[in-house]
Parts: structure tokens; C-alpha cells; sequence
């Protein structure tokens, strides 16, 4: 495979990624140029050598922060690379992110997914990658993806992490076109592998693991990690399935540049130095002009650095600048009022297979979504519709549902990923939290549109601490998602086809008492109906008071003040973004407000409405601000129990004759 004309291309790599990872360590980041130093010293060989692999345009590869050498090797400029750890223009984060965050849309070999900083969280992403490529041949027939694979990279520590552990389970239980690299470098920091698996090598543990084929090879020989790595991507490109290949390695340099490795004892390091790659592959191939190399390297580096130290910082007022993508404007249509009237599930089970006629690159899935049709309902029928490879059940892993959706976003297709209740969300909240963030992290190179249904809040029949979470604060924190949480079916349709027509990930928040409800049923709205997130409902116009509310409690609040007059009722129907004109103009007209919400107290999303209208509208308060919501307690089992914690509409009802009084 490789011929002499090769080993020239690996060593000019390896040579530039080791002078690099000098220059940083002795000049930029001793001055401050750098703030984050994490070298690659060790594992260049072996990460060249795999980028020389990654030919396939559709070849995604998901890194981390020691992969330089394989950027480099998959075309990302040493200028590029320098702009990046100064934080210049050009750097590919837009000085946003540290210097070893990567992220390279494909530059003819694979693209290179945005990395976060957390380990393991590079593993569910390739494993939806990998799904994707799946999804282009077999669903869309596009032939551009055949022999396509999905790569993740990730070091010994990493193979403890939950990340790995769930994208392990997908592409196995999947047989996906998927190839683990693990760069054992026997420390995670200063934890040594035998405490992230037992007996340091997770290649031989995983022997016997189904659909998994291991192979295990000393990455700082030249030849051997050359046989290894070819026979790796060989075998999961022909199809046979996923691969995880572990290369033993060494860390030549501390943790970062802050870590003197006093944890390794002189002879380790003496050992680790006779390892280095570099001498390995210097002995190997004597015969290469190395001092040519060597000066060709040099010269690049330092004309490179130049022109960087000559690149402006960022702009400071863009600071802010791209973590949603521009909202398109939604044609005014009102809703059609005839018709039959829908369930708020049967809303949103139409509105998906409508818009999945329309849409060959969306696709659902989650727990029980396939042949069940969902635990709720919501996607009743639709695999027979649609087929398996567009509706289909997941292994029970909201951090696996999470990080393919996102790894299948990034690949282009639109997902919708069902968790199957709010509070099971938690496992999948560092993928949603990294997707929030990584349009805005990349400088809008890459982003992941998608829709996220997750049911919300007590059922009509029961509630507990675990199915019945409300939860919206907790997402309204979450940066870079919108939220919707509709009260009724009509809104329901308007607000998913928009989101599922939309470019930013959405939350969908579907309440469960509301589900299968009477007073939540409405005419079918028409097939075009579109509702822009950020546009409250006015349920009700009053002069006297306004009461903010969203979700379940609308119809308490109803309930509350059917014989009081004077209530200017709204519905926020979505909370990122919240429609804060319409509220300050209410309560500028009626001087009062009330907010009624289901979710916990402190740091509810009722303190930001309030917060806003103090600051927004003091002058025109005529009362103190007032909200009322689930105290700081888990919904509980009993039904007395949990009428006592929910805003009742007789509390709603005494809160609102309260501040009408005032
Ligand atoms: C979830 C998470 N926990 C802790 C850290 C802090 N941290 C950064 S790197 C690292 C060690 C990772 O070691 P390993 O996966 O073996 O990769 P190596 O640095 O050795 O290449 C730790 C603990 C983190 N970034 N993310």
C-alpha cells in the first residue's frame, strides 16, 4: 500500500504536526500566544497513517483534542492550524473555541466532525454518521456513499466513557460501518488504563463482544500500525461491519502544557522516549532526505506564523453571532376551523408523515417508535408506512438517541429522535448541550437541524417523580435550542411543521395530559399551516390583568377565571424564543401579571418573564409581579399528593382576585 513516495507524505506530516507541537511548546504558549497546549507527540504516526486512509469524501471521522496530526493529514493547513490555537481570522472555530477543538467540512477526503470537549462524546456522533451512510445507500440510493465509513478516535480514558459504551451497543446491534481507533497511551491525564478498563486493554476485553471485530498493534512501529490500520479500514469499508482497532502509543509530552508528568517515573519516560514514533519511523526509513524535510517543514511553519501573527483578532461585537440560524419568515395563514377534531397526538402523528412525504431525509426513531408506534402513540402505524430504515426502534441509550441524531444531522439528513419522557432526557444531556452550542462553536461551518419530541409534565390519569417531569427551564438554559410546547392541536401542527421545515434543533414538548384530551382537540389547520415559533396566543383580551401561561396549565387558568372579567390570557406556545413584545405590551395595558406554569419554582421560566417585565415595564406596574408554579418538589404518585403541588385553578383563582384587589 504504501510506496517509498508514501512514506515521504507520512513523514512530512509527522514532521510537521512534532514541529508544531515544538513551537507551541517552546515559544507560543511559554508567551501566552497559546492559552491551551495539547500536544500530539506520540500519536502522529499512527494518525497520519489512518488520515492517508480516509480517501472517501463521505468518510466522516469523529476526533479529539490530540488529532491534529490526522486534521493535517486530511488537508487543514498548518496556517489554519496556527490561526486556530492563536484565536486569529482563519482559525476554525472563529476564535470561539481552544485551538484543538477541530471541526472540517470535507475537503475532498473525510469530513471531520466538530469536536467537544467532553471525552466520549465523539463516539455517538460517528455512530449516527455511520447510520447515515447507511441511510444514503439503502433509503436514498445515492451511490456517492458507497464504501463510505465512519471513524471515531479516542484515547484510552475515553473507552470508559458512557459515549463509548452507547455507540459501541449501536454499532454492533447495527452492524454499521463504524471504526473505533483507540489511542492507548496507558494515561488518561494521570490515570493509568487499567482504571478505565480492567487489565489496561479494552482490544482484549472486547474480543468475544458481538458483530466486533478487534485487532490491537504497537502504533509507534512503523510497519506494523501501517498493516493494522490498512487491514482496519479495509474491513469495515468492504462492509463486514464495525472494527475497533487499539494502538498502543505513547504520550511524549504532559497532559497539556501546564502537566510536568511528575505521576511517571524517569525510567517510564525513558522507555516512552525509545517508543517515539518519529525515531521509529527515522530507523525504518533511513533513506528518506529527512534534512530536506525537516527544512521544507520549517519554512512553512515559520512563513505560516507570520502571516498569522499579522491576522486580525476576531471582531469582538460578532461574539455573539450565529448560535441560531437565521429564522426565515412564516407566511401568515390562520388556521382552518372546520373539520373533525384532532387529538394533539394525532396531530402531531399527522404532521410527521406529511411532512415525511414530503421530506425523504427525515427520519424517527427512538425507544419503542418502531413497531409499538411509540409508548405515547405518536408514531402509530408509521413504520408500516414508511419502512424500517425511516421509523425505527433504538436500543434503550438516550445518549446513543441524542448523539446519532446529531452525527445523522451533520451528514445531512433530519432527524426526529422521540425520548420517551422528560426525565429520561437526562442521559442525553451532554449531546443536547453540545448540539445547542455547535453552530455557534464551528463559526457556522456545520449545524444540526432537528426536532426532539419528548412528552412533558403529569398524565391525565397519574403523574409521578419520573414520567411527569415539566422540565422547560432547565432546556431554556440550554443554549442553542428552541423550544415549543403547544396547548392545543392546531398549534401543535403549525409549530412542528415549521420546526421540522426549520434550520435550528427544536425541543417539541408534547404535555401528556394534553395528549388525548377533549379541550386540547382542534380542526385539522390545513396542510400549509405554519406557525413562527415566537408568537404568543392572546386566548383571552382583558384591561385588568394578564396571565402568562403555556402548556397544561392554559386550561387551569381558564378554568380559573371563567366568571372574572377583565383577564388578558396568553399562551407563549413556545419559550425559546418567548414572544416578550407581546407580554410587555399586555401587562403595559393592564399593569398586572400573573404567571402560571407547571414546571419548579426557583429559576423557573417565569422569573425570566418577570424578571423582563421589571425591568421592561416597571413604570406601568400597578401590582407586585406574581407567579405561580409547581413548588421546588418532585410530582408525586398520590393524587391528593399531586393536586397539592400543581397550581390548582383554585389557587390560580385566588392569586388572580389577589392582585386584582391590590
Ligand atoms: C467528560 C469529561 N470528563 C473529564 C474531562 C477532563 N479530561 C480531559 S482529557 C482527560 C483524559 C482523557 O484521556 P484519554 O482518553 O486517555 O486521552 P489522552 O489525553 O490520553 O489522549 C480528562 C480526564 C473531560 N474533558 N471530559
Amino acid at each position: 500500500m504504501f510506496n517509498d513516495l508514501s512514506w515521504t507524505q507520512v513523514a512530512r506530516l509527522v514532521l510537521t504536526s512534532r514541529r508544531l507541537d515544538e513551537l507551541e511548546e517552546q515559544e507560543l504558549a511559554p508567551s501566552g500566544e497559546v492559552a491551551y497546549q495539547f500536544s500530539a507527540k506520540g500519536h502522529e504516526l499512527a494518525q497520519v497513517l489512518l488520515g492517508l486512509h480516509l480517501t472517501h469524501p463521505r468518510d466522516g471521522v469523529s476526533v479529539y483534542y490530540r488529532s491534529r496530526p490526522l486534521l493535517l493529514t486530511l488537508g487543514w493547513s498548518v496556517q489554519e492550524a496556527l490561526a486556530s490555537g492563536l484565536a486569529r481570522e482563519g482559525s476554525a472555530s472563529g476564535g470561539r473555541d481552544a485551538g484543538v477543538m477541530f471541526n472540517l467540512p470535507s475537503r475532498g477526503r473525510a469530513t471531520v466532525l466538530p469536536t467537544a470537549g467532553g471525552v466520549g462524546t465523539q463516539y455517538t456522533p460517528a455512530a449516527g454518521w455511520a447510520q447515515a451512510i447507511r441511510y444514503y445507500r439503502e433509503v436514498l440510493e445515492q451511490e456517492e456513499w458507497q464504501g463510505a465509513i465512519a471513524v471515531a478516535c479516542g484515547g484510552d480514558g475515553s473507552v470508559a466513557s458512557n459515549g463509548f459504551w452507547a455507540a459501541l451497543n449501536l454499532v454492533t446491534t447495527r452492524n454499521l460501518p463504524f471504526l473505533f481507533f483507540i489511542e492507548d497511551n496507558g494515561f488518561a491525564i494521570s490515570v493509568r488504563s487499567p482504571l478505565q478498563t480492567p487489565g489496561g486493554n479494552i482490544a482484549a476485553n472486547l474480543r468475544s463482544y458481538g458483530n466486533l471485530y478487534v485487532l490491537d498493534a504497537d502504533g509507534c512501529e512503523p510497519l506494523e500500525a501501517a498493516q493494522a490500520i490498512r487491514e482496519a479500514v479495509a474491513y469495515v469499508r468492504q462492509g463486514h461491519g464495525p472494527c475497533l482497532l487499539r494502538l498502543r502509543l505513547v504520550r511524549l509530552m504532559g497532559h497539556t502544557f501546564v502537566d510536568d508528568q511528575a505521576y511517571k517515573s524517569a525510567a517510564e519516560r525513558e522507555e516512552e522516549a525509545k517508543r517515539d514514533p518519529l525515531l521509529r519511523l527515522r530507523e525504518t526509513f533511513p533513506d528518506l532526505n529527512w534534512q530536506n524535510l525537516e527544512k521544507e517543514v520549517e519554512a512553512e511553519i515559520r512563513t505560516a506564523l507570520e502571516k498569522v501573527r499579522l491576522a486580525p483578532d476576531p471582531d469582538p461585537n460578532t461574539a455573539c453571532h450565529g448560535v441560531f440560524a437565521p429564522m426565515e419568515p412564516v407566511p401568515e395563514r390562520l388556521p382552518e376551523t372546520q373539520g373533525p377534531r384532532l387529538s394533539l397526538i394525532e396531530a402531531v402523528r399527522r404532521t410527521l408523515e406529511q411532512e415525511m412525504e414530503q421530506n425523504p431525509r427525515l427520519l424517527v426513531f427512538g425507544e419503542d417508535v418502531g413497531v409499538k408506534g411509540g409508548v405515547h402513540g405518536a408514531t402509530a402505524r408509521m413504520q408500516k408506512r414508511f419502512g424500517e430504515k425511516r421509523v425505527f426502534d433504538t436500543s434503550l441509550s438516550e445518549e446513543g438517541i441524542m448523539g446519532s441524531a446529531v452525527g445523522l444531522a451533520l451528514a445531512g439528513l433530519f432527524p426526529v429522535p422521540e425520548i420517551q419522557f422528560r426525565k429520561y432526557a437526562d442521559p442525553a444531556t451532554e449531546q443536547i448541550n453540545d448540539a445547542g452550542t455547535l453552530r455557534w462553536r464551528t463559526a457556522g461551518h456545520f449545524s444540526v437541524p432537528m426536532v426532539v419530541r419528548i412528552p412533558v409534565g403529569f398524565g391525565k390519569k397519574n403523574a409521578d417523580p419520573w414520567h411527569s417531569v415539566s422540565g422547560e427551564a432547565v432546556f431554556a438554559h440550554t443554549i442553542g435550542w428552541m423550544i415549543a410546547y403547544p396547548s392545543n392541536a392546531a398549534d401543535a401542527v403549525g409549530l412542528l411543521r415549521a420546526a421540522l421545515r426549520g434550520k435550528n434543533p427544536v425541543l417539541f414538548l408534547e404535555h401528556r395530559a394534553l395528549l388525548d384530551s377533549p379541550e386540547a382537540r382542534r380542526p385539522w389547520p390545513g396542510d400549509e399551516y405554519l406557525l413562527p415559533f415566537g408568537q404568543a396566543a392572546c386566548l383571552q383580551e382583558g384591561n385588568s390583568l394578564t396571565v402568562v401561561t403555556w402548556g397544561a396549565m392554559v386550561y387551569r387558568v381558564f378554568e380559573a377565571v371563567q366568571d372574572l372579567h377583565g383577564i388578558e390570557i396568553l399562551d407563549l406556545r413556545t419559550i425559546i424564543p418567548w414572544d416578550r413584545e407581546r407580554v410587555l405590551d399586555s401587562v403595559r395595558k393592564t399593569g398586572k401579571c400573573l404567571v402560571v406554569h407547571e414546571d419548579t419554582f426557583t429559576v423557573g421560566f417565569g422569573a425570566e418573564i418577570l424578571a423582563t417585565i421589571a425591568s421592561e415595564a416597571f413604570e406601568f406596574l400597578d401590582a407586585p409581579l406574581r407567579r405561580l408554579s409547581m413548588p421546588d418538589c418532585p410530582i408525586p404518585y398520590n393524587a391528593g399528593l399531586r393536586e397539592a403541588v400543581l397550581p390548582s385553578p383554585q389557587r390560580i383563582r385566588l392569586a388572580i382576585e389577589e392582585l386584582l384587589r391590590y
